[in-house]
């Protein structure tokens, strides 16, 4: 059975359509009485129509909007599971007949406008951009559907919305590597070892493994509902480098960021993981007399302000986790001697370093008392 959404505006809280961004002109949602009259052009079972108020000339304008789908479906009594390449966004005239946007195409793909997702990790909610088109297509329609409904188009190509689209590539599988500053972990609890990607910006890209070495993108990470903006110079230069650890023990992952720009660089800074069970992923920086940075007893930083990446390990095996670091051409081996498990309570009384000859000769002798300890070596 096909579904239009037919929320008033009063009820558009209701929908979870939030953030509405102004581009160019003010998109609302569709008033109820106006819909019947719009031509159900998809395949698809659900669709929720947008109208424009332009406020200045429109041509390909790109904008973009807050929506949950994985709610309006729920809001409309599906239990299935929403699926991104279902997606078909349409424009109507005022006739309310559907415009041709790529008459090259064939049957009702003619009609298609670019868009494009982008999605954010622990929360359903994503930006939807696309373009408008013209002061005279003033309503558009957005169908989408459920993975169940089997009608998924993963390979048809989305096309540019014109608004910083990076690039277009043919559908494909593509490589995806992790660099020093990015970080693996089973972020999600399920057994295997997700990604978690930086950059420059103070943002974590998070990709979920998917088994037989495949990695999902899941959109940059959130707290509390909202993306996790990392401490940055204030112009969005952050540099971060990661480690994820369950610190604490209580079953989550907690962050350490280390900075190479911004106001913490050549810091490690202490994020712990405040998730409430059931509830949405949140980090909450560390309060103690340190602003939540990692320090020595004598107030020394683990890192320099050069991508310094930093290990979190038990390293000498006395149940409490140190710290390794790399603040110059040498490792840096910072024993924990802190009581409590809390983030805020690792003591590091300071570093001892390890030439790379010596650290090799470690290596081995570890290797080897771990493999007595095990048995692998007779
Ligand atoms: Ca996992
Ligand atoms: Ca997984
Ligand atoms: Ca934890
Ligand atoms: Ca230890």
């Amino acid at each position: 059975m096909r579904r239009t959404i037919f929320p008033r505006i009063s009820h558009s809280a209701s929908f979870l359509l939030v953030n509405i961004l102004l581009v160019v002109a003010l998109l609302i949602l569709c008033d109820n009485s106006a819909n019947a009259a719009f031509i159900w052009t998809s395949p698809c079972r659900y669709r929720i129509l947008l109208s424009t108020n332009p406020v200045q000339p429109l041509s390909n304008s790109p904008v973009a909007i807050d929506m949950d789908f994985p709610q309006l479906l729920a809001n409309m009594g599906s239990t299935e599971t929403f699926d991104e390449n279902t997606i078909e966004i349409v424009t109507y005239n005022s006739a309310a007949s559907p415009k041709v946007y790529d008459a090259s195409r064939s049957g009702y793909e003619k009609y298609l406008l670019p868009w494009r997702v982008s999605k954010y990790y622990g929360i359903s909610r994503v930006t939807l951009s696309f373009p408008l088109i013209s002061n005279t297509q003033k309503d558009y329609a957005v169908y989408f559907d459920t993975k169940e409904s089997g009608i998924g188009k993963p390979d048809r190509p989305r096309g540019i919305v014109g608004d910083g689209d990076f690039f277009s590539e043919e559908y494909e599988r593509r490589e995806i590597g992790a660099g020093h500053m990015d970080t693996f972990c089973d972020f999600d609890g399920d057994g295997d070892q997700d990604l978690f990607k930086v950059t420059l910006e103070p943002y974590i890209y998070c990709y979920e493994n998917i088994g037989s070495g495949g990695f999902e993108e899941k959109g940059k990470m959130t707290s509390n509902g909202v993306i996790l903006t990392l401490p940055n110079n204030g112009e969005g230069r952050s540099w971060p480098a990661l480690r994820f650890n369950d610190r604490d023990g209580d079953g989550d992952q907690d962050l350490f960021a280390s900075f190479s720009d911004g106001s913490d660089m050549g810091f490690v800074v202490r994020f712990k993981n405040t998730t409430t069970p059931g509830g949405l992923i949140t980090f909450t920086r560390v309060s103690d007399a340190n602003n939540g940075r990692l320090l020595t007893v004598t107030g020394k930083s683990l890192v320099n302000p050069w991508f310094t990446s930093i290990a979190i390990v038990d390293w000498d095996g006395d149940g409490k986790l140190d710290v390794l670091s790399t603040p110059a051409s040498y490792l840096e081996f910072n024993r924990n001697t802190g009581t409590g498990k809390d983030i805020a309570n690792i003591e590091l009384p300071g570093p001892k370093l390890w030439s790379s000859r010596l650290l090799s000769l470690l290596r081995l002798v570890r290797i080897f008392t771990l493999s007595r300890r095990t048995g692998a070596m007779a």
